[in-house]
């Protein structure tokens, strides 16, 4: 396990191919300061640089993964400060990623924090979590993407369930739900996200890629076109030496040798 110390809100850490990342303000409960989102966007697109890296788990502490934006840094804000920031998502580079990202949710996940698990690919929740989008209790709505992945997530009317009554949902309901890929008892969290996290990162990249490219389009196109996405990005698998790898290792019944290429 290697760990670098060069950020003040995050913490970064990779054993063999997974890197961790471990939102540490736990004075705010990982409340997303605009230090603490730079500082995760900054890691997290190295990470995603890192031909070493085939994964990323993001997760917070057993109390909180994230309590939201830092409602203190934004009391004072007018919507004019709000514009200056951009319309552009801090998040573009975060959301672009073709490496996995995991999110390991114990407590509470909630306002960003619960926007910030739905940028995740996967999310793996402890018995213990919480997710919600309490936004309208403060006079505003989600803002990091709440009230467009929520609904893809859970359907319409669970969506507008918790983003109009602002209230959280626990883990089992957000596992039937959809919201959450798997719920672990809450001491097993981040060595059942570090297991899954492995077992992804030990599959070719460029297959990795491409199968999160394409699920990505999934979220955005028609069906005809996510088809002929699909079928373009299966075909050009064929040009990897990792295809023939895979293929002929379960001819020769045994494991295949990926080198990522
Ligand atoms: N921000 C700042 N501090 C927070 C915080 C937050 N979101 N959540 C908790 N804290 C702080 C508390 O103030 C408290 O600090 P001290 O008073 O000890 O100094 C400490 O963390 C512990 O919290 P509590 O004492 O409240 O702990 P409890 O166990 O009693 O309650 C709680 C836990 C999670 C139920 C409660 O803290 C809570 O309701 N927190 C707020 C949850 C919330 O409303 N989250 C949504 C935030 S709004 C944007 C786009 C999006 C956004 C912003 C901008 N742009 C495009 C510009 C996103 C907005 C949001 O996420």
């Amino acid at each position: 396990m290697s760990e670098q110390t060069q950020y003040t809100a995050i913490i970064t850490e990779t054993q063999g191919r997974v890197a961790t990342i471990t939102l540490n303000r736990p004075e705010a409960l990982n409340a997303l300061s605009n230090t603490l989102i730079a500082e995760l966007v900054e890691a997290a697109t190295a990470f995603d640089a890192d031909p070493n890296i085939g994964a990323i788990v993001i997760t917070g502490s057993e109390r909180a993964f994230a309590a939201g934006a830092d409602i203190k840094a934004m009391l004072e804000l007018e919507y004019s400060d709000i514009l200056a920031g951009g319309l552009t998502s801090t998040w573009n580079g975060f959301e672009q990623m073709l490496t996995p990202t995991i999110a390991a949710v114990s407590g509470f996940a909630l306002g960003g924090g619960c926007e910030l698990a739905m940028m995740c690919d996967i999310i793996i929740a402890a018995d213990s979590a919480k997710f919600g989008q309490p936004e309208i209790n403060l006079g505003v709505i989600p803002g990091f993407g709440g009230t467009q992945r929520l609904p893809r997530a859970i359907g319409k009317y669970k969506a507008a369930d918790m983003i109009l009554t602002g209230r959280m949902m626990g883990a089992e309901e957000a596992e039937r739900s959809g919201l959450v890929s798997r719920v672990v008892p809450a001491a097993e969290l981040r060595e059942a996200a570090q297991q899954v996290a492995e077992v992804i990162a030990s599959k070719s990249r460029p297959s990795v890629q491409a199968a999160l490219s394409t699920l990505q389009a999934a979220e955005e196109t028609s069906l005809a076109e996510g088809l002929r996405l699909e079928r373009t990005a299966f075909a050009a698998l064929f040009a990897t030496e990792d295809q023939t790898e895979g293929m002929r290792a379960f001819a020769e019944k045994r494991e295949a040798n990926f080198k990522h290429r």
